[in-house]
């Protein structure tokens, strides 16, 4: 049991989880963005609060960029600054839903030259990339049509494909592509890439530098993510999770707070089908708006509990379930899952972040750090960082 518990807080160790710049911005609904003081103003002051989030729980290293709202003269300088804080840059995303031009879509649109801007947008996110050092360019498309017959879904395919096809030549050999599904909003009627089964073939044809990333909160409700998660692992196509929860759509919540039983079957398939090992570049991103809380601390808190669902995962014991499998006992499968679900893993947890010398309570850490009374001070003026370019 003593080596079981030790190949667990390894694991719990050595996986990594990327926070999104975005996170640390204001967001909001549809309806109001509220503004919280001591936000961040600049994608410089975004790695700030990001530091403090790798610095209290140890396993954020890494955060994402979306472009342009992280649009810096020198991107080498922001990945120097990154460095000096502890810090990577991760994958950079895209944005081909925030301009006028795009009202039809982008790389789907059926005017060749708004195509051309869209994919001209996607290569630089790659210049982007080389300056950075990050690998992953994650692409999310709002495409898609309201109304039946306004445009040619076939049509609308093919474009996609031949976009797709022109940003993969750009790749480098370390680079790839991270496609992500949503099944519907901003387009109600059809989406360009609304599931896992389209994104997967359009990577298939792409090539091996082509991945799907699994967006948590961009499911129709009842959808079987861990399923789709084993599928495209074991198909070698699983690039990574954009993790949020949701109660009714989109809803970008903290990971593991509406579902964390959903959350843990996720988890379990990754540990169970080789996920969590660094080789197969599985990234555990996490893609969140937090509107309403305090928003550092609630990137600590959907980090730990993106690790308590992984520990808890990590201690299903794979030995007693497949013999369980194999001699078709339904009820002993499913409690030897149930047995690590049910296993209250913060002491565990607690005990990990010691032995790396962390604190054992991040969110009290953090609380008591004073970071949150010093930015609420020091970043006054300017203009805080939002969803505007
Ligand atoms: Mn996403």
């Amino acid at each position: 049991m003593t080596v079981v518990r030790d190949a667990v807080k390894a694991a719990l160790k050595a996986q990594t989880i990327e926070t999104p710049s975005w996170g640390y911005g204001n967001s909001g609904t549809r309806f109001k963005v509220f503004a919280q003081p001591g936000v961040p103003r600049t994608p410089w002051e975004k790695l700030d609060d990001a530091a403090k989030v790798h610095e209290f729980t140890g396993v954020a290293p890494k955060v994402s960029l979306h472009i342009p709202w992280d649009r810096v003269d020198d991107y080498a300088a922001l990945a120097a600054c990154a460095k000096e804080r502890g810090l990577e840059l991760g994958a950079i995303n895209s944005n081909t839903f925030q301009d006028d031009a795009y009202r039809l879509g982008s790389v789907c649109h059926p005017d060749a030259k708004v195509r051309r801007k869209a994919v001209d947008h996607l290569r630089e996110c790659v210049d982007i990339m080389d300056a950075t050092g990050s690998t992953d360019l994650k692409l999310w498309f709002a495409d898609g049509t309201n109304y039946p017959g306004q445009d040619d879904i076939v049509g609308r395919q093919d474009r996609l494909a031949e976009s797709l096809a022109e940003v993969y030549e750009r790749l480098g050999d370390d680079q790839r592509i991270l496609l992500e599904y949503k099944f519907f909003e901003p387009a109600f009627y059809t989406t360009d890439v609304p599931d896992w089964g389209t994104s997967y073939a359009h990577c298939l044809r792409l090539g091996p530098k082509a991945q799907v990333v699994v967006d948590t909160g961009h499911h129709a409700p009842g959808t079987n993510i861990e399923f789709i998660v084993a599928f495209l692992l074991r198909e070698g196509k699983l690039g990574g999770f954009d993790f949020n929860s949701r109660f009714y759509a989109d809803d970008d919540l903290m990971v593991g707070s509406a579902d964390p039983f959903q959350l843990f079957r996720i988890m379990h398939e990754v540990t169970k089908n080789g996920g969590l090992d660094p080789a197969s570049k599985v990234a555990f991103m996490l893609d969140q708006c937090h509107n309403i809380e305090a928003k550092i601390p609630a990137v600590i808190r959907s980090v730990m509990n993106v690790q308590e669902a992984t520990a808890k995962a990590l201690l299903v014991d794979l030995d007693a379930l497949t013999a369980a499998q194999r001699d078709g006992d339904v009820l002993t499968a499913n409690a030897v899952l149930m047995d690590a679900y049910d296993t209250d893993v913060r002491p565990l947890l607690r005990e990990v972040r010691e032995e790396q010398g962390l604190t054992p309570d991040p969110v009290a850490a953090y609380a008591a750090s004073g970071w949150q009374e010093r930015i609420a001070t020091d970043r006054v003026g300017g203009e805080q960082a939002g969803w505007g370019a």
